[in-house]
């Protein structure tokens, strides 16, 4: 068994600087704002960050396409901004983690700009070109953003590939420079003083040979943890060792069975977001969350890294609409309900900016509100595939990254404290009533429940690589137990529709066990009704 690391026993929190606090009036979230933002992380409880990119960027898909992976995006601040930040977290023992995005650069960067000039400049076989002519592209590739997975370039005769937007070319890990200078910049952060990375997209570095089809039922096989990929990730796991940080990848296409070997004792990180649960990938075609379907894959990745592997839990981040809406949790104590049904399982938790007041999805009512280059471009498609405007603002709307991208709701003053100029993104129409100062003045809020949950969830190594016992349940109750050397827990998270009870093999040890938390004043042990929850300790 290995030693207890620090993240077990910690609460992460997901920052969206462009729409976090805004410092300077020009009405987008900057490194400053959060700086001025961390003491109410502190009450909060949090342990540790997770910035979403902040280096130089066109911004076609907001930051997640760099043009100079060492410099920081004007409009977010300054390196010397960065410092000041990481000084101020550290001064709060509160860690940072940057966002590492090597899948793919933006086409601005030097590396491609240079690459374009021919096939025989040194950075062409940085990216992944392919002869082809403009109609017949090397395959029948899809991008991840819906359209072809190729751009061509006439002057070359060849079409790079892009899994995500064309403005995202796609990097090749093969190429042993690019990666050195990859490594470079890791180094490079990294003695600035940062605590992590969250690795964006990493699953996807090594792809399939170009002659591999598509597979219209798993369209992205080719592209997700292609045998190969062992390499690439050893190499980094050497950097990251060595600088003894934490790192947590995303990492879609890597099975629950399989994460253990990314994830376990030699593993290449530390843990993994699993993204089967999400509505998108996991709930095809439905307006909201399939709870048992949610609980099922959960549960799995409880069990598939029990004895070894560390899962990341989470219910909301940037891609994703809001969770309050999507899990149809529409009163307060289910909102609490949902947060007990994932923050207190084995694991490391993360809350999303503005989750922990529960807040919810955008009502869109016109394409030219949205900014996410998905959201545009799924639009377009579905137009072009004769689905009427209507149909496809309604469907786009509900889905779009955009809705967990509004700015945060502080207070009911102008522009519900986000900014004193014009935000970037309008703010949701639900400020006035639904923000950070009104519910910090209310016991009985979402927020105040967030914060005993955390208080709780970091008291007690039994939240931490404590054993967890899952219980048999009515589909969608999560009843589940957590064990230490000193005490256990039952947790009771009823998001089912039908009332819930301790299971009866256990009932002796909880019946007169103390409520450390209750999301309902009146909830009684004997009766946990629908969107109601609670902790017990055994008795
Ligand atoms: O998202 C990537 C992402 O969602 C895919 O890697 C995922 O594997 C796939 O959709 C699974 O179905 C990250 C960022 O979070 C996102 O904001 C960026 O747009 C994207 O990478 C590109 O950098
Ligand atoms: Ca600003």
């Amino acid at each position: 068994m290995n030693s207890e690391k620090w993240w077990q026993n910690s609460v992460g929190y997901q920052i969206y600087p462009r729409s976090f606090q805004d410092s300077n009036g020009d009405g987008i979230g900057d490194i400053k704002g959060i700086i001025n933002r961390l003491d109410y992380l502190v009450e909060l409880g949090i342990d540790f960050i997770w910035i979403n990119p902040i280096y130089q960027s066109p911004n076609v898909d907001n930051g997640y396409d760099i043009s100079d992976y060492e410099a920081i995006q004007p409009e977010y601040g300054t390196l010397a901004d960065v410092q000041d930040l990481i000084t101020a977290c550290h001064q709060r023992h509160i860690k940072v983690l940057f966002d590492l995005v090597v899948n793919h650069t933006s086409d601005q960067h030097p590396w491609f700009v240079e690459a374009l000039k021919g096939k025989d400049n040194p950075y062409h076989d940085y990216y992944l070109f392919a002869d082809s002519t403009e109609e017949a592209p090397p395959n029948n590739w899809e991008s991840f953003f819906g359209t072809s997975a190729w751009e061509y370039v006439p002057h070359l005769k060849q079409s790079y590939l892009h899994i995500f937007a064309k403005q995202q070319p796609d990097l090749n890990w093969k190429n042993a420079k690019m990666r050195t200078e990859i490594y470079e910049m890791i180094r490079f952060w990294l003695n600035l003083g940062l605590d992590g990375f969250r690795l964006d997209a990493i699953s996807h570095i090594q792809k399939k040979n170009w002659a591999v089809p598509m597979d219209k039922d798993d369209k992205w096989r080719n592209f997700m943890n292609v045998p190969g990929i062992e390499q690439y990730m050893s190499e980094l796991k050497e950097i990251f060792d060595e600088y003894h940080i934490l790192t947590v990848g995303e990492a879609s296409g890597v099975s629950s069975k399989k994460a253990p070997e990314w994830t376990g004792e030699k593993g290449y990180i530390n843990m993994i977001f699993e993204l089967e649960h999400n509505l998108k990938t996991g709930s095809k075609g439905h307006e909201v969350i399939d709870i048992p379907r949610y609980q099922d894959v959960i549960y799995r990745w409880q069990r598939d890294q029990l004895t070894h592997g560390w899962n990341a839990l989470y219910i909301e981040n940037h891609d994703n609409p809001r969770a309050a809406t999507i899990f149809n949790t529409t009163s307060p104590s289910a909102i609490k309900t949902l947060a007990l049904s994932y923050l207190l399982l084995r694991g490391t938790p993360f809350i999303y900016q503005g989750q922990e007041i529960g807040m919810t999805n955008f009502p869109f009512a016109a394409i030219e509100q949205f900014d996410a280059v998905d959201a545009k471009l799924q639009y377009h498609e579905a137009l072009k595939a004769g689905i009427n405007s209507k149909q496809a603002l309604n469907r786009i709307g509900r889905l779009s990254r955009d809705n967990s991208r509004t700015p945060m709701q502080w207070d009911n003053t102008k522009n519900a404290g986000f900014s004193i100029g014009d935000p970037w993104l309008p703010i949701n129409p639900n400020w006035s009533h639904l923000n950070i100062a009104q519910e910090k003045a209310n016991p009985d809020s979402v927020l105040s429940f967030y914060k005993k949950l955390i208080q709780l969830k970091k008291s007690d190594p039994a939240f931490g690589i404590g054993q967890i016992n899952i219980f048999t349940a009515y589909p969608g109750q999560f009843i589940f137990e957590r064990t230490g050397p000193h005490n256990s827990y039952l947790v009771i998270a009823n998001l089912s529709d039908r009332n819930a009870s301790i299971p009866p093999q256990i009932s002796t040890n909880y019946e007169g066990g103390a409520v450390l938390l209750s999301t309902d004043q009146n909830t009684i042990t004997t009766t946990i009704r629908p969107g109601t929850g609670l902790v017990i300790q055994k008795g």
